[in-house]
């Protein structure tokens, strides 16, 4: 009877059309002639839902069969956009359900662009977990997705006379049709408290950790389809609710506030997520917010273990996970205190069953993103894990000591705990410590955590333990969908969509780089982008901007290390040679518009100021007729996943510019150059390797690079280093009150002056200037230009999540494929 109910419907036109009423009249409760584009959105959006939730349901069932290895990604955050359009191309069903909805008398377009983003992350770190996770799935690997579901996402981002000012994100203010509330699937989170010691029938002292606040996590399920395969994973997200939901007591008091007060601290902990982007915050919310998270996945993961009947010593071949940077670090500590206060097992036996499981990413060099925490507010909220890791640092230094005997330094220095005062507990140390591999995210950045943060650990460990993995982005989301025309392109000329499962396939391109008639095609649908990002900057600044002037793009956070500061000032100078010229001189000039777009957050008083001053000269250059238009500038306000499709399939050249050293990987620059878009970048993170792919001429590279920036910074800081003077002019201009009150300024200025120039502004500028001549010579040559935006894409196929996730299975994870 089961078999004969489970019908299954075919995904043609008609029956979506079937299906697509049926939610609009049951699910939505409307009239079929009363629905405006977001009731188009959310019945087709059902539609798919049901053919994703009957994926994921084969994909579990399967998976719960074959009991794989399963891979868990511990991520707190997910950065996914929006899911309708992937979710389609994704399970193949764009193209009948696009004919239903118009037959309908709506336009994809439109019903897509209702989808709300889910933006629960910052920037780079969240927005690669959602390419891995859509690898993941695309390759048949076994995984998890954990997280948190934040109720508030990143803030939306508005502009006030140029300044940044932030709304909260309610993106769950309508039903979120892309998740699957598991209200019976909960764990109980417990914190503070105190630990009490007993003795068990074999004499070994245990602990017993009693908890004095107990939260419960809800699981939120987000099925995540891959492309060309039923393997559909899940991301887990926790939401917090109150363990009772009232104090009846208080409230037949009379007390009503009081009685819901535990409620509503409960349900603060996954409330909204912390807007910085490598940058650490020491709020104990935020670490109520890491042990909730990592507390409910560990005791999900282990419920499924234990269900397999296995033994304990069995756990590292069923189970690997990845710490996505050191939030989640507590989970070595969790899983540790699990094996041995709650299952039994020797101190020993579990360490090794811990540092066997575990590995870590790290995504940052910057000191002021290493979490450290306070060591009383560590023992205060989870008091025996801070007897834990207490514990696992002795055995540690025990270790290092036996090896190097009498270097106390060195034992100071790889401490997991920090003597300051008060202590801190450094987590970047605790996941080297409980994890069997650490890799950095590309080349540069590897070589770079061997040799600085982390040099001490390879004294002791050997360098085995530190690998390279390069980032990736997923051909899916980042051309197939955002770049449709380009993606059709590219499957007619090479006959399938193969490239889409084996991106290297991009390279038979390289024979099209000569073709007129490719060419043509190829500049056409470069020139519909454009004008489709033109359209979007009018509808959203109300500034006009030529498609056939240079797109000169920088959308990334706003930060000090990415130099957006340096791309304004050079805007200045630019402007200033415009100026100085006559008409005649001005004809031969490239036009450009220059397009910026990114987040700060919201305590970055410095970003916030470059975002005022590049609003300040947008409103000047772009008013000003006497440069010929050969100048616009714009800032596009609340820069996000579904802008940055828009954006991206659009540039010309895009600028990645961060003082050498500083930014691990970047993935905007494979997203650009993957769409045919050159790069203007400094020698630093993934550009080194793309430069490496792409090959000398269809790249411009400039700045000091990452093994000059110590003794330069050294010479800012005790010597008198002359300001560049093209830089120098920039500076007189901006203080001269050319864009607005130069005192507004002052702080940003005084960051190259007086502050010693921390990000090497002044050292790069030349360099910098040099380069974006090069570009516009170079842009002069269309014909050329377009052969190297052909081989730029063509070059790109290394850059597939997929191939970065392959390196994680075979090299870290020792996963294997299991299909549906
Ligand atoms: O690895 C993803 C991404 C890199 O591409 C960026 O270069 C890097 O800045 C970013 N790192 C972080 C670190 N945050 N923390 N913690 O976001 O990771």
């Amino acid at each position: 009877l089961w078999e004969k109910c489970a019908v299954n419907e075919n995904n043609d036109k008609e029956n979506f059309q079937r299906s697509f009423v049926r939610h609009v009249t049951t699910t939505l409760a409307r009239s079929v002639y009363n629905i405006d584009n977001f009731s188009a959105y959310q019945a087709t959006a059902h539609t798919v839902r049901d053919q994703l939730i009957k994926q994921w349901n084969e994909t579990q069932q399967s998976h719960t069969e074959a009991d794989p290895k399963r891979v868990y990604y511990l991520s707190l955050e997910f950065l996914l956009g929006r899911s309708l359009d992937n979710a389609l191309l994704n399970l193949g069903l764009k193209e009948n359900f696009g004919e239903g909805v118009k037959d309908l008398g709506f336009r994809m377009e439109d019903v897509l662009d209702e989808e709300v983003d889910a933006a629960l992350g910052n920037g780079g770190l969240g927005r690669l977990a959602a390419c891995y996770m859509d690898s993941l799935a695309s390759l048949d690997y076994p995984a998890w997705g954990y997280g948190l579901r934040y109720t508030y996402g990143i803030f939306q981002q508005r502009l006030n006379d140029g300044y940044q000012v932030e709304f909260p994100d309610y993106w769950l203010n309508f039903d979120n049709p892309w998740e699957l509330p598991r209200l019976d699937v909960t764990v109980d989170v417990q914190f503070g408290g105190s630990v009490n010691k007993y003795t068990d029938e074999d004499g070994r002292v245990r602990h017993v950790w009693e908890g004095n606040d107990v939260i419960k996590a809800v699981a939120y399920d987000v099925p995540i389809p891959g492309y060309g395969t039923k393997n559909c994973i899940n991301i887990r997200l926790w939401s917090s609710k109150p363990k009772r939901q009232f104090d009846l007591g208080r409230f037949n008091a009379g007390e009503y506030e009081q009685a819901v007060q535990e409620q509503m601290q409960a349900e603060n902990i996954t409330a909204v997520l912390y807007p910085n982007d490598n940058h650490m915050v020491g709020k104990e919310l935020r670490l109520k917010q890491q042990y909730f998270w990592v507390a409910a996945s560990l005791h999900d993961i282990v419920r499924r273990f234990i269900k397999t009947g296995k033994p304990w010593s069995k756990f590292p071949d069923q189970v690997a996970i990845q710490l996505n940077d050191t939030h989640p670090t507590l989970a070595i500590v969790e899983l540790q205190r699990i094996l041995v206060d709650l299952e039994g097992l020797k101190w020993d036996e579990a360490w090794d069953i811990v540092t066997r499981t575990f590995a870590f990413t790290n995504h940052t060099i910057l000191p002021e993103a290493m979490e450290k925490w306070p060591v009383p507010m560590v023992a205060y909220l989870l008091p025996r894990h801070m007897q834990i890791i207490f514990d696992v640092n002795l055995f540690f230094l025990q270790k290092v000591e036996k090896l190097f005997p009498d270097d106390r330094d060195l034992l100071a220095k790889l401490s997991i705990i920090e003597e300051a005062t008060p202590q801190f507990v450094r987590m970047a140390h605790l996941a080297i410590v409980g994890s069997h591999q650490v890799n950095g995210v590309a080349e540069l950045h590897s070589n770079l955590i061997k040799t600085t943060i982390f040099k001490d650990f390879v004294k002791f460990y050997g360098s085995e333990k530190f690998t390279n993995v390069t980032n990736g982005i997923t051909p899916r989301r980042w051309l197939h969908q955002a770049n449709p025309k380009l993606g059709d392109l590219i499957t007619e000329v090479l006959g399938s969509k193969n490239w889409l499962k084996d991106l290297s396939s991009l390279n038979q391109l390289e024979k099209f780089a000569d073709d007129k008639e490719f060419k043509k095609q190829w500049v056409t649908v470069k020139r519909s982008n454009k004008v489709r990002l033109a359209e979007y900057i009018k509808t959203h600044t109300g500034v006009v901007v030529n498609p056939n002037a240079l797109f000169d793009i920088q959308v990334k956070r706003i930060h000090e290390y990415k130099r957006q500061f340096m791309n304004i000032l050079s805007v200045i100078h630019r402007y200033n040679s415009l100026k100085k010229m006559s008409s005649e001189e001005r004809c031969d000039v490239v036009k450009r518009v220059i397009i910026f777009g990114g987040k700060a957050a919201p305590g970055y008083y410095i970003a916030k100021l470059v975002i005022k001053l590049i609003n300040s000269v947008a409103e000047v250059v772009n008013k000003d007729e006497s440069i010929d238009d050969t100048l616009k500038v714009v800032f596009i306000p609340d820069y996000n996943v579904s802008v940055a499709e828009i954006i991206i399939p659009a540039s010309d050249i895009s600028q990645h510019i961060s003082t050498a050293g500083t930014e691990a990987s970047g993935t905007s620059n494979m997203k650009f150059v993957l769409n045919g878009g050159l790069i203007l970048g400094t020698v630093d993170g993934a550009n080194i390797e793309i430069h490496e792919e792409i090959g000398d001429d269809n790249i411009f590279m400039f700045g000091n690079l990452a093994d000059q920036v110590e003794d330069l910074r050294h010479a800012h800081r005790y010597r008198n280093v002359p300001i560049d003077p093209a830089l120098q002019e920039v500076i007189n201009d901006i203080e001269s009150g050319h864009f607005g009150d130069s005192r507004i300024f002052s702080p940003l200025i005084n960051t190259l002056t007086i502050g010693k120039d921390y990000y090497l502004i002044s050292d790069d500028f030349g360099s910098y200037l040099s380069a974006q001549n090069l570009v516009d010579e170079a842009y002069k040559n269309q014909d050329d230009w377009t052969r190297k935006s052909i081989l730029c894409t063509a070059r790109m196929g290394k850059f597939s999540s997929d191939r970065a996730i392959k390196e994680y299975a075979n090299r870290i994870w020792n996963a294997k494929p299991c299909s549906t």
